[in-house]
């Protein structure tokens, strides 16, 4: 299989984040990238190579393109405002308050922007969040050129990040900036299968009400785990897109029994939907010793889990997401790949 990847995701580097009453260094750091690259080169996965540059035509499809203006607008605005360091938001339009007014205070449009405080600004994130975007849409064009399946090694990850807004290290949306191009070129139908232990709520925001776009969400429940506001099992789609949304919310502490069930649950809605594509937002934070998650999957559950998307039979375009084991990332996200390889 072949990967795309940057070496400019390492620009988003040295961001802290709140965590509980501090600010610590970003739990999502380049050096997770690193690690899996590494590992594809150690157990020979297949050739890595870097994006080729895109606009933005195609994310401005499935994102506002205010929204998108604003990202590069950010640490320039941060910086005349006399301040260095990391730049996060910390004050938000909830109920209530007016939405509809785009301020021009760079707080303010921190905040407008984003649904919380987890996506965090220094002065190199916006060339890393172009040049992740760029590997989704060039990893997306292997298949378009015939490949079975592709690697897009994102950094930093996108599927928090929803029409016009950022959060939970996320920006631009690569997985869905990557289901709109494979549309746009030719596929009829795509469905995006979401396994990173946080519900994608970016994702599933920006498909709600379209049928050309199954999404299908297995993750930890918004009851008592981050996004919290979004991914119960009761949202099924709205409006044309009725139907096209499954979530499949799971307790703390789920185990790989159960949380294979859900996959195979997941694998059946999306045969069902005959894709001409898939996308798999692989993120490896369901991992038993991940540092911020609580599902119980180990090392060689991702072998099973990339066997198991294999039978499918689908043209397939792995995204990369989330995972904070660092230790652990190359051997769990490269475990997929070979497991579907390896069908
Ligand atoms: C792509 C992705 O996996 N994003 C995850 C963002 C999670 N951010 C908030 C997690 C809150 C859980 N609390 C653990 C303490 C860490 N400060
Ligand atoms: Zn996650």
């Amino acid at each position: 299989m072949k990967t795309i990847f940057s070496p400019r995701h390492a620009r988003h580097s040295g961001n802290l984040e709140l965590c509980g009453n501090e600010l610590v260094p970003a739990f999502e750091k380049p050096s997770r990238a690193e690690i899996i690259r590494k590992r594809i080169d150690a157990i020979g996965l297949g050739p890595v190579d870097e994006p080729i540059e895109h606009d933005l035509a195609v994310a401005a499809k499935v994102h506002d393109p205010a929204y998108l203006d604003f990202l590069p607008t950010v640490y320039p605005e941060w910086e005349k405002s006399g301040r260095t360091g990391t730049a996060l938001p910390f004050v938000w339009p909830t109920r209530g308050l007016r939405g509809d007014v785009v301020p021009q205070a760079i707080d303010a449009r921190l905040g407008y922007y984003s649904f919380d405080a987890g996506a965090t600004f220094v002065k190199g994130t916006w060339e890393a969040v172009k040049s992740s975007h760029d590997t989704a849409l060039t990893a997306a064009r292997l298949l378009h050129a015939g490949e079975r399946a592709a690697f897009a090694l994102c950094r930093p990850p996108g599927h928090h990040a929803g029409r016009a807004f950022m959060g939970g290290y996320c920006y631009i949306n690569n997985a869905a900036v990557a289901a709109q191009w494979l549309l746009d070129n030719g596929a009829g139908r795509v469905s995006i299968l979401d396994i990173d232990y946080h519900h994608g709520n970016g994702t599933q925001q920006i498909f709600y009400a379209r049928s050309d776009v199954q999404v299908v969400n297995l993750h930890a429940d918004p009851l008592v785990e981050y996004p919290h506001f979004l991914g119960h099992a009761d949202e099924r789609g709205e409006g044309g897109g009725e139907g096209f949304n499954h979530n499949f919310p799971m307790p703390f502490g789920t185990r790989f029994g159960d949380w294979s069930a859900a996959l195979d649950k997941g694998c059946e809605l999306v045969a069902s939907h005959a894709p001409d594509v898939l996308v798999v937002s692989l993120g490896v934070d369901t991992f038993e010793r991940d540092p911020i998650s609580s599902f119980k999957l180990k090392s060689a559950d991702y072998l099973r889990i990339g066997s198991r998307i294999a039978k499918l039979g689908l043209p397939t375009l792995f995204v990369m997401e989330g995972g904070y084991a660092v230790d652990e990332i190359g051997v769990n996200a490269v475990g997929v790949l070979t497991g579907f390889e390896e069908g």
